[in-house]
């Protein structure tokens, strides 16, 4: 039966109480910030715990290593969807091009309109991790993070910032706008980490 042949392939790789979604759900709070071509007012800005804090225009980041990478991805609210590939920056590039210093233990990535989310800076540099601009071989849409959105596949989808426009290296642990909510500061699907008290 082809619905047993595919519950059987993805023995394993699915955390649990996730269904698998052949779609891709749009989830986010607030609006979705529309660029269309011009990203002439996008920048990144990169700075706390690092030797060389950076401001970089879309094209400079371009400019840094592209890497792609395929994962798997689980949002908290209970779907998963198997197989993505991203291309983009890998987070670990972007680490080194400002030099973070040895006291940097967490990140928090910030989004348009204030939006924010904090991870251990190992799961940042997690070698799944990276920064997409593109997803199966297209630019994101608006509405999935367009022009450039965090992905850290191993923790719940929550930590993938959309709209990306901040990272910034800290020796403390900060929450985001979720974790502040509600949400599990870690959010291990594995373990089911959804709300702050599992
Ligand atoms: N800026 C921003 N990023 C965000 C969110 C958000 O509300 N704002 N929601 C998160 C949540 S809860 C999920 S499940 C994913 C959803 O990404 P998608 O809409 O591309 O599926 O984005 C995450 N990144
Ligand atoms: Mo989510």
């Amino acid at each position: 039966m082809y619905f047993g042949k595919e519950k059987e392939q993805n023995e394993g790789r699915v955390p649990p109480n996730q269904k698998v979604t052949s779609g891709w759900p749009v989830l986010h709070v607030g609006n979705v910030p529309y660029y269309k071509d011009d990203l002439s007012n996008w920048d990144l800005t990169i700075d706390g715990l690092v030797e060389r804090p950076a401001v970089l225009s879309f094209d400079e980041l371009l400019a840094l290593q592209d890497v792609e990478k395929e994962n798997d991805i689980h949002c908290v609210t209970g779907w998963s969807k198997l197989d993505n590939r991203w291309q983009g920056v890998s987070t670990r590039v972007l680490a080194e091009h400002v030099s973070v210093k040895a006291d940097a233990k967490f990140v928090m990535l910030f989004a348009e309109e204030g939006w924010s989310t904090d991870l251990p800076i190992e799961d940042f540099l997690h070698e799944t991790s990276l920064l997409a601009h593109s997803h199966n071989g297209e630019r994101l849409t608006p509405e999935h993070g367009y022009p450039l959105r965090a992905v850290i596949p191993h923790l719940y989808f929550w930590k993938s910032a959309k709209w990306i426009r901040g990272i910034r290296f800290q020796s403390e642990n900060e929450q985001g706008f979720w974790e502040r909510n509600g949400y599990h500061m870690y959010g291990n699907p594995w373990k089911e980490q959804r709300f702050a008290w599992d």
